[in-house]
């Protein structure tokens, strides 16, 4: 047993004879604390390991998909920038290969999320 709300010395537990540094506040472990009795116990500390490793595992997941989102619409912006008056064809002559590069980059970011999503979905 981890009795968490009165051992305030350190965010610390100990488990399987390793001693494991609690990123968590009183708040998110009295989460974990199931049947309300104060102490964590090993089924909860294990439990509290899961979702804890959920949580960050969808933080990923979340950032990956903002980042491909982001991709995608930068791609949209700067063609349709491109197609405004305001860049002169002589600009989009001279950043032909950079521009070229920045949609395979952009493209790259979208179709790598999209393909390890499907990829994730189907194990
Ligand atoms: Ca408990």
């Amino acid at each position: 047993m981890n009795n968490y709300k009165n051992d305030r010395r350190k965010n610390s537990y100990s488990y399987k004879g390793c001693e494991y540094e609690y990123p968590l506040d009183d708040k998110k472990l009295s989460a974990y604390d199931r049947n309300n009795d104060g102490n964590l116990s090993e089924r909860e500390i294990e439990l509290s390991q899961l979702l804890h490793d959920i949580e960050i595992k969808s933080k990923k997941l979340n950032a990956q998909k903002r980042m491909a989102w982001v991709s995608l619409v930068m791609i949209g912006l700067v063609t349709f920038a491109l197609f405004t008056p305001a860049v002169s064809d002589s600009r989009i002559d001279v950043l032909s290969d950079l521009l070229a590069m920045f949609y395979i980059s952009c493209a790259g970011i979208t179709g790598a999320y999209v393909g390890v999503t499907a990829w994730i979905s189907r194990k």
